[in-house]
């Protein structure tokens, strides 16, 4: 449901003129050519419950524990109310200025310490009035772990809330309404390019290295000073291959670096599985040779499930054969795996001809490939000088090999995505050689960027419990790790 609902939202905000394009002034004083106004929304009221109701879902959706709700005065105000009169939930406003009489509270409601408040806001640039409603929050013994934004300008909101523990959950980002708007012929490719620009070039948040500098935008700079980028500003670099950037960008717009591994063999168990668990996945690990009753239709499903989702999906199909060969295995055969697969991996053993032979299938189709570079299984052979050797083909066969599966970050080129598998809640390991490591181990010890978790699920009572377990943690890692590393 959520995509065409987005899809109409954008068009019916253009229309009321909730975001407009020409040149205005920013509070900053910058010159901005795409402008949002949700302050319309009070005079449109199906338009206003629309909002509040995606605002909720998405609150459901991500599973958020929260005892109050307040909205940032006064946009997100109407809305807030709107939430928490339809589902019974108590409400706090917060005063822009304290009264001068009275009780000069700076918030109205009823509250006790430790009650855990969720913000909602209408439009973010940087995320300053999210955060500014939190320290209030935070001097009245409150605490605030998420907010919900219906619009993020996508301008470094969520980095810097992410820096200072707040999770920013937007419903609509920039990139997403300018690719809705030049879908519908809205507006034009050099419209939707200016202000893309314009986004990119304006990122509000600079992060601070640890002795107070700012830290530095270009890769270079970040790799010849080994400091590391946001998931997000990765997304948005140069020359990320346009696989890379999506994942990127839904790993952060989901706040979620797990993969979660398919490992069962029947399609509807599968399918099943992917729906479920979806909202708490960027990626989705396929061994489709493992289904006993894999059809055409079910890859065609599965994509959609993906769709639906905004995941991708990786078969862990590790190609091993001559270029001609897996050329074959790729494209042909029962599965034609180009066909559905994003993303699928190869070991380096028989040289670049492997990589080339991929590369001729899944290049035109906007495909990816990891290479092998180390194993989760005890005594693998994929170590030392092998490892080296295979960053490097990596490197040579830039960009459709997209990246690794490693242990632990192998390159600091910021391009490439690491993804290590082996992982579950508690060290150890199965009676066949896997061996486990933790999400807090794989992410913030290890540096890399997604947890590929398989049995750690697929063998919970609860299934979709134990995503956002492994969710929350691979998340909480990553956070910690980029505080760390002064952003
Ligand atoms: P587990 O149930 O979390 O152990 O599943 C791990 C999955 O990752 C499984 O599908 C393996 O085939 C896959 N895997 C792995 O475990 N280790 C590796 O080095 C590679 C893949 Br490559």
């Amino acid at each position: 449901m959520a995509n065409i609902c987005m899809h109409t939202l954008i068009l019916k905000l253009q229309d009321v003129n909730a975001v407009k394009f020409g040149e205005y002034k920013l509070k900053s004083g910058l010159m901005t050519p795409i402008y949002i106004d949700l302050r319309v929304l009070v005079s449109h009221p199906a338009l206003l419950n629309q909002v509040s109701k995606l605002i909720y879902q998405r609150a459901q959706d991500e599973g958020l524990q929260f005892d109050l709700v307040c909205g940032v005065p006064y946009t997100a105000l109407p809305i807030a109310t709107i939430i928490c009169s339809t589902h019974g939930l108590p409400m706090l406003i917060r005063r822009k200025e304290a009264k001068d009489y009275g009780t000069k509270r700076l918030v109205e409601g009823s509250f006790k310490e430790g009650d855990t408040c969720l913000i909602i806001e209408d439009t973010v640039t940087s995320g300053s009035s999210i955060l500014e409603t939190a320290e209030v929050m935070y001097k009245e013994g409150l605490k605030v772990t998420d907010a919900i934004v219906l619009m993020d300008r996508e301008q470094g909101a969520v980095d810097m809330l992410a820096s200072k523990g707040i999770r920013l959950h937007p419903i609509i980002s920039m990139f997403k309404l300018l690719d809705v708007l030049k879908a519908s012929e809205r507006i034009d490719a050099s419209t939707a390019q200016r202000v893309h620009k314009f986004i990119v070039d304006n990122n509000t948040f600079r992060p601070k290295e640890k002795n107070g500098d700012d830290v530095p935008a270009s890769k270079k700079q970040c790799v010849e000073r080994n400091l590391e980028l946001t998931y997000e500003a990765r997304a948005k670099l140069p020359d990320v291959h346009p696989l890379v950037s999506k994942l990127l960008t839904v790993m952060a717009e989901k706040q979620c670096n797990l993969c979660v591994s398919a490992d069962v063999t029947s399609s509807e168990e599968l399918l099943q599985l992917a729906d479920t668990l979806g909202p708490k996945i960027c990626l989705l690990k396929t061994h489709v040779d493992i289904l006993k009753d894999y059809t055409k239709a079910f890859s065609k499903k599965l994509q959609d499930v993906a769709e639906k989702h905004n995941f991708l999906i990786f078969e862990d199909r590790k190609f091993a054969d001559i270029g001609n060969t897996v050329k074959h295995q790729y494209e042909g055969g029962l599965y034609q795996i180009s066909s559905w697969a994003h993303i699928v991996n190869a070991h380096a053993v028989p040289g670049h001809g492997v990589v080339s032979g991929l590369a001729s299938v899944g290049r035109p189709l906007g495909r990816g490939c990891l290479l092998i570079a180390q194993m989760s299984s005890q005594g693998s052979l994929a170590t030392g000088e092998y490892t080296k050797a295979v960053v490097k083909m990596a490197e040579e066969h830039s960009p459709f090999v997209i990246g690794f599966i490693c242990g632990s970050k192998i390159t600091k080129r910021p391009e490439f995505i690491h993804m290590t598998p082996g992982v579950q809640m508690q060290a150890g390991g199965d009676v066949l050689g896997q061996q486990y490591t933790t999400p807090e181990e794989v992410i913030y010890n290890k540096g890399s960027d997604v947890i590929i978790v398989g049995r750690g699920i697929l063998e919970a009572t609860d299934r979709l419990d134990a995503a956002e377990a492994y969710r929350k943690s691979g998340w909480e890692a990553y956070t910690r790790r980029m505080g760390q590393s002064g952003q």
